[in-house]
């Protein structure tokens, strides 16, 4: 078989356009609006020249891939490799790389762990926590809203939640970088946060065992519950991995990600100081209009039919989240940071039987964080350049130079 970056290299289907773009390229994350337009013009579906596979950025079509896990699954990688194909750089995890049946027993562990209830207990140590760090940040005044704030919270907050008792901050990070970047091709944003890895790698698997977790902490639970199962160690340690892999990033991004948003658009973060009740969808419009995790794949195992394009089987096709959730034909003036607006149905945190399984954990970090906010700052400005990070996987910042006004 004729493999192109661990991939099966799949040919044009008909009534497809072949395209050259590079969607893993800097260029299309300073610029990702016009990829968005230009893929979602195209067609259901885009062939890309350059990877040997396709694309998908309508609304219709991404959730339609994603809400198909029989035809599209996870199990074979959710990145442009084909792990039936060729080795992953780690093992597989237990939730995001696996299919049903498996999936759905493995993932209930997770969901029994980050249930509502659980975080609704969560609340106010997440929000002494913010009014904490915004009280902090006050005395200062100009931050920088990546490094003093996004990255700080998560990385604050989620271990203590979690109970992970032997992590730090870089560590996450560098692990996050890694998990999310490994899901492009080999390129410099690839290599670059593999090239920190070893290290990293000894201290997240360290972190997994039950000798590191807090008696009571949510992963507690997780070794807890699984205690009867045949592999209790393997199980319950993956599953923590997991979180790890999942839990911190895509906060970190989704944070900085939002207040690029209120520094953009001061008119949209007073509404929401002037109504607490705002504060939910300010986050949601947040997720919808910036989509932190910008894309992942999925693979045909049968030949399939989706809007009139025949997909071969071992197909990979990248749904490009970010451009789903900013189609005109779904959402009105998409690119629009509108507080107001009906959000749901986005796809920031997927759709179908892989969605987010921490997002009540994720929303209540993030909902603490802008109540503080609202409640204690009156302006969110910009004091330099907004510096986009380039990564395969997320939509997120290295640097957002703000001033906190009192
Ligand atoms: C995991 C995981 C889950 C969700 C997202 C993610 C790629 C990783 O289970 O390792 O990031």
């Amino acid at each position: 078989m004729n493999l192109f970056q661990g991939h099966k290299a799949i040919k044009i289907p008909q009534n497809t356009l072949a395209w050259d773009i590079d969607p893993y390229s800097k260029d299309v994350l300073l610029n990702p609006e016009k990829f968005f337009n230009a893929l979602r013009e195209k067609g259901p579906f885009v062939y890309l020249s350059k990877y040997k596979m396709l694309a998908c950025g309508r609304f219709k079509e991404t959730k339609e891939v994603f809400s198909d896990h029989k035809r599209f699954v996870s199990s074979r990688g959710v990145g442009i490799q084909d792990f039936k194909l060729e080795a992953p750089w780690r093992p597989p995890s237990l939730v995001l790389e696996v299919d049903p049946p498996q999936h759905t027993k493995n993932r209930r562990f997770l969901a029994q762990a980050l249930s509502p209830n659980k975080i609704a207990k969560l609340k106010d140590f997440f929000k002494e926590c913010a009014d904490q760090l915004i009280s902090e940040l006050l005395q200062k005044k100009e931050i920088d809203g990546i490094s003093d704030l996004a990255e700080m919270f998560p990385t604050k907050v989620f271990p203590e939640a979690v109970g992970l008792k032997k992590i730090d901050k870089d560590t996450l990070l560098g692990y996050g970088a890694m998990v999310f970047n490994a899901l492009g091709p080999d390129n410099e944003f690839r290599n670059d946060a593999m090239a920190k890895g070893l290290s990293v790698l000894e201290k997240i698997n360290k972190q997994c065992l039950e000798e590191n977790i807090d008696a009571k902490g949510l992963a507690k639970e997780i070794y807890q519950r699984t205690a009867d199962s045949s592999e209790k160690e393997h199980l319950a340690g993956m599953l923590v991995r997991s979180l790890l892999s999942a839990g911190i990033d895509t906060t970190v991004s989704a944070i900085g990600n939002l207040l690029w948003c209120f520094s953009e658009n001061p008119e949209q973060f007073h509404l929401v100081k002037n109504d607490k009740l705002l504060v939910g969808n300010a986050v949601e419009e947040s997720l919808r209009l910036t989509s932190p995790v910008k894309a992942f794949c999925r693979t045909s195992t049968k030949e399939a039919e989706v809007s009139g394009v025949v997909i071969e089987e071992g197909t990979k096709i990248l749904c490009v989240l970010g451009s789903a959730n900013t189609d005109p034909e779904m959402w009105e003036n998409p690119y629009k940071y509108d507080v107001t607006r009906r959000t749901i149905g986005h796809l920031a945190l997927g759709v179908g039987v892989h969605n987010c399984v921490g997002q009540t954990l994720a929303r209540a970090e993030i909902a603490a964080l802008t109540s503080s906010l609202t409640e204690r700052v009156q302006n969110i400005k910009p004091r330099g350049k907004a510096i986009w990070k380039p990564n395969n996987a997320m939509r997120s910042l290295e640097s957002l130079p703000i001033i906190l006004e009192t």
